[in-house]
């Protein structure tokens, strides 16, 4: 089954949001194997946002991003990656259409309030980057039958 990561950002930790996206991926079916508050240091900001080290916004996204501790998620899932990418929405919260989640709660670029993983090398990547093997979860849902049929779970 695909994983992919997913951090709410400051934003959705003030905004107290966290419970909102999180029941939105909950209610899609998407299975959460891994879940925990953590504060960002300049070291992992500086690895995690490397595709954007020379653009004059770079600071002010480490600033806001460091600004109070973030929600560190593994989320999985039938094609996960490309299912909670849809549920964000597009970078641009003004662009975002409604029902998205960044269509529905951002209004900015910066603040966009969650990330997630955009191919699965990366999410593979930044799972390894964010999770100790430890920290991860297989368990089973007794109603996964509910959620997808049987020749999708198994290929
Ligand atoms: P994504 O989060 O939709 O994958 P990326 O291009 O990977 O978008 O950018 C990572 C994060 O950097 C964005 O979610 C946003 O918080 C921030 N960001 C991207 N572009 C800008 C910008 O032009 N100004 C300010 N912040 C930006
Ligand atoms: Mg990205």
């Amino acid at each position: 089954m695909e994983r992919t990561f997913v951090m709410l950002k400051p934003d959705a930790v003030n905004r107290r949001l966290l419970g909102e996206i999180i029941g939105r991926i909950e209610k899609k079916g998407l299975k959460i194997v891994g879940l925990k508050m953590i504060m960002l240091n300049d070291k992992i900001l500086d690895i995690h946002y490397a595709h954007h080290k020379n653009k004059a916004f770079f600071p002010r996204l480490k600033k806001f991003m460091s600004s109070s501790p973030v929600v560190a998620m593994v989320v999985e899932g039938v094609d996960a990656v490309e299912v909670v990418r849809k549920l964000c929405g597009p970078t641009n919260g003004r662009e975002a259409v409604p029902g998205t989640i960044r269509g529905d709660f951002s209004m900015s670029v910066q603040s966009n309030l969650v990330h997630a993983s955009d191919s699965k090398e990366k999410a593979e990547e930044e799972i390894k980057r964010f999770f100790k093997k430890e920290e991860i979860f297989n368990y089973p849902l007794s109603n996964e039958h509910l959620v997808y049929s049987k020749d999708e779970i198994n290929g």
